[in-house]
């Protein structure tokens, strides 16, 4: 198809979407759906997707910017068993980053995308106990790591191999993905998934990108002077605010290379004619502590382990601009499968992000997992602007934590544990209510 005769199938295209019920006895209308590149970032936090400056010149100048995105469990393959199915993980069962074996892969967006006649691809970190060598269901063609930069192992559909840097060859097995479906057949809609190890440790940059400077501003939850109202496991963390802004620096150099290969995928999108009718929706699995609190990384329940980047881009259908709702990462199948005009064949936890819906409140969820360190299973109730709850399960019980984000919107101050403080939460009315979600199944039962 030619760039004019694309651009007119795109202009024409919402109108095909919302049309597609067909008069009785009609043969039903075809309906045109669009490719969907998904891209995840492994430990991005919020703010450091801004030195990408071409892919937010993309992304966020002409798509959507979630400012209130976040991992519901803050740990990489668990928190894309939630991005792939739109469940919580206490209905995946990915509780841990080796547990993929639970993982019901019929119900995910390749699964419902693969039934709609999608071809399918996956390059980079998919999930961290996925043998490489193995095709991942409903996906036609893979090129798989486990993590690293430099001459990482990478498995390309059943042959290992090595390349020099990962980040440039996950960009480049996008671009030959989407060169090879629009080769093999241009009217049928494709998902690539591209899942950069940036910028996950060990943060090594490309050399050209080594000494950039950049700088990052260390946030008050890294000054907290008295952690005394924090868990046990928490107080044992000294990582400094320094610490912090130089580690973030080291991450950010490597986000300078996935700005490279995103500005070399919209380009390829450009030359094949299908920049019009791609959706491309880019985030983080989670984010990660930069010594706030004392913390090193993530899996925990506060703002830098929590929060991600996320935005969605599909002009003419998703409009433009900042859009401040609680976003969990729950709610990505949901609103894909919406663009992709499909609804899921099974029962969702999240919601699509296109319907404008609010929600007040989400739960977050995490379990003890060996290879993560010391980090105790807990659960919380996140309300932005309201409140915090948290149940730590540690030695000797449940360790509680409550923060009026109001007041104290970096978790500075655990009201559970300061003596005489006036108008104490309900801490039996918080655990009822945290004990239901945890439980939840159902977009219509979960917060
Ligand atoms: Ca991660
Ligand atoms: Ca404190």
């Amino acid at each position: 198809m030619t760039v004019t005769c694309r651009a007119l199938a795109a202009a024409l295209l919402t109108g095909l979407m919302m049309t597609t019920t067909a008069p009785a006895g009609a043969a039903p209308t075809p309906v045109s759906r669009p490719n969907i590149l998904l891209v995840v970032l492994d430990d991005a936090g919020l703010g450091q997707t801004d030195v990408m400056t071409r892919t937010q010149a993309w992304l966020g100048t002409t798509g959507r910017d979630y400012t209130h995105a976040v991992a519901t469990t803050p740990s990489c393959c668990p928190s894309r068993s939630s991005i792939f199915s739109g469940r919580y993980v206490h209905n995946t069962g990915v509780t841990q980053q080796a547990k993929i074996d639970v993982y019901d892969h019929d119900r995910t967006l390749q699964h419902e995308l693969k039934r709609a006649g999608y071809a399918t691809a996956a390059a980079g970190k998919l999930f961290n106990g996925w043998e490489l060598a193995k095709q991942p269901p409903y996906i036609d063609h893979w090129a798989l790591q486990h993590g690293g930069f430099v001459k990482a192992h990478f498995n390309v559909d059943g042959t290992d191999v090595y390349p020099p840097y990962s980040t440039t060859f996950t960009g480049q097995k996008v671009t030959g993905y989407i060169d090879r479906f629009e080769r093999e057949d241009d009217r049928r809609p494709w998902f690539i998934y591209a899942g950069f190890v940036a910028p996950h440790s060990p943060y090594t940059p490309e050399p050209k990108y080594a000494k950039t400077p950049l700088t990052w501003r260390a946030n008050p939850a890294t000054r907290e002077k008295d952690r005394s109202d924090k868990p046990a496991y928490v107080r044992k963390f000294k990582v400094s605010g320094a610490e912090g802004v130089q580690t973030s620096i080291a991450q950010m150099r490597t986000l300078l290379s996935v700005d490279d290969q995103m500005e070399a995928i919209r380009r390829r999108l450009a030359a094949t004619g299908e920049l019009d009718n791609t959706v491309v929706m880019f985030l983080s699995d989670n984010g990660k502590s930069l010594g706030e609190h004392g913390l090193p990384t993530k899996f925990v329940p506060y703002q830098g382990s929590i929060r991600v980047p996320l935005q969605l881009w599909w002009p003419g259908r998703v409009p433009a601009g900042r859009d401040g709702r609680l976003a969990p990462l729950i709610d990505v199948t949901p609103t894909l499968l919406e663009l992709a005009g499909l609804t899921p064949g099974y029962q969702v936890d999240g919601r699509s992000l296109l319907t404008g819906a609010r929600r007040d409140r989400v739960l977050l969820e995490y379990w003890y997992d060996s290879v993560n360190g010391s980090y105790p299973t807990w659960a919380s109730t996140y309300a932005p602007g309201k409140f915090q709850y948290i149940e730590n399960q540690q030695a000797g019980g449940v360790f509680r934590e409550y923060y009026d984000l109001r007041r104290d919107p970096w978790q500075l101050t655990n009201l559970l544990a300061v003596r005489g403080v006036a108008g104490a939460p309900d801490t039996g009315r918080l655990a009822a209510e945290l004990a239901r979600a945890r439980t939840c199944a159902g977009a219509r039962d979960c917060p």
